[in-house]
């Protein structure tokens, strides 16, 4: 298995976010991805190759252009206005408002969705990076690698069309699956405890590139807005977006049969690839997530996915407790290459 790794992420480091009513030290720290790469040296789990291919192409198709060259240029602007800190949002835009402001604070809010995803004066070099990563990989396969890790900071799925929030900022698996299906019918399967609600923007009318998630149920867990069962897609899309939702503190059993239940899904897409977005906040000792998922529980999900049979690109997502989500991810990504 190949690894596609930068060290490009850690000019992405934000100091803060808030978390119930409290401003705290923010959780999706540089020290999450050392601690993978880490662990993949340590195992001896493949090689590890820095990203060579741009995203730049892409990014245009999976994201509107307004909200590229916002984040592109937001920190220039947050220090033109005079301020030194990272650029947040305090005022977000009304439903079916359409307004988009001149001013930094006006313009943050019509993009942002929370006040969890900051942007330094390097974040947007570090998001550039990540998304090349996730190309990258999405290459390996297109070059005939039956299996690949992009190992992405910031994650991704939380970044829709032209929205971000959630510790992302550009989807890093929609580009992915963006490149994938010029070449056949892609399906991603989401498995972060938290719903994928920018790629299931991204992909929502579209059937070339099928979703399913399998999730914390939102009526009671971030993102709250989507990833309920009843959002099917639609036009050409209906039918290509699933969600499986699962009690916040499901057994781990519930959660191993809703991911074959997914698997299942993307079976009546027959993907010539398989994205998987990777969310190791399903594990025991993370901190948002309250799932109890443990190592053996990690084995069968390479198992699983592996099984399958098909070029498949795992890419990075949440996970918060560093030596849990590196031991998490290094189970699913043995347990796959067993299965080849
Ligand atoms: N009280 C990813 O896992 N805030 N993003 C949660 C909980 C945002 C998680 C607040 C969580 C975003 C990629
Ligand atoms: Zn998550």
């Amino acid at each position: 298995m190949i690894t596609i790794y930068s060290m490009a992420h850690r000019l992405h480091d934000p100091s803060w976010e808030v978390l119930d009513g409290e401003r705290v030290a923010h959780l999706e720290k540089p020290g999450r991805a050392e601690a993978v790469v880490d662990r993949i040296r340590e195992l001896s789990l493949g090689p590890i190759r820095p990203p060579e291919k741009s995203p730049k192409a892409l990014i245009e198709r999976v994201h509107s252009s307004e909200m590229v060259s916002f984040l592109a240029k937001a920190s220039t602007l947050w220090q033109a206005s005079g301020r030194t800190g990272e650029a947040t949002p305090y005022v977000w835009r009304q439903p079916r408002a359409t307004g988009r402001p001149s001013h930094v604070d006006g313009l943050i809010g019509s993009f942002a969705t929370d006040l969890a995803t900051p942007i330094t004066s390097t974040t947007w070099e570090a998001v550039l990076e990540s998304a090349a990563t996730a190309v990258s990989g999405a290459h390996l396969l297109l070059a005939g690698e039956p299996f690949a890790f992009a190992l992405c900071r910031p994650p991704g799925h939380h970044a829709g069309r032209d929205f971000y929030g959630g510790y992302c900022y550009l989807n890093n698996a929609a580009l992915a699956a963006e490149l994938l299906c010029d070449h056949g019918q892609v399906a991603i399967i989401d498995i972060d405890y938290h719903h994928g609600n920018g790629t299931q923007d991204i992909f929502y009318h579209r059937n070339d590139v099928a979703y399913v998630s399998v999730h914390a149920d939102p009526a009671t867990t971030f993102p709250y807005y989507s990833g309920y069962p009843s959002e099917r897609g639609e036009g050409q899309g209906f039918g290509a977006n699933r969600n499986i939702t699962i009690p916040a503190q499901a057994a781990n059993q519930v959660w191993l049969n809703a991911l074959e239940n997914a698997v299942v899904f993307t079976r009546r897409h027959r993907p010539r690839f398989l994205v998987i977005s990777i969310g190791l906040d399903t594990c025991a000792a993370d901190p948002l997530g309250q799932l109890t998922l443990r190592s053996v529980d990690y084995a069968r999900i390479g198992e699983l996915i592996g099984r399958e049979g098909v070029p498949t690109l795992y890419v990075l997502e949440g996970g918060y407790e560093k030596h849990g989500t590196a031991a998490s991810l290094a189970n699913v990504i043995l347990s796959h290459q067993e299965t080849l």
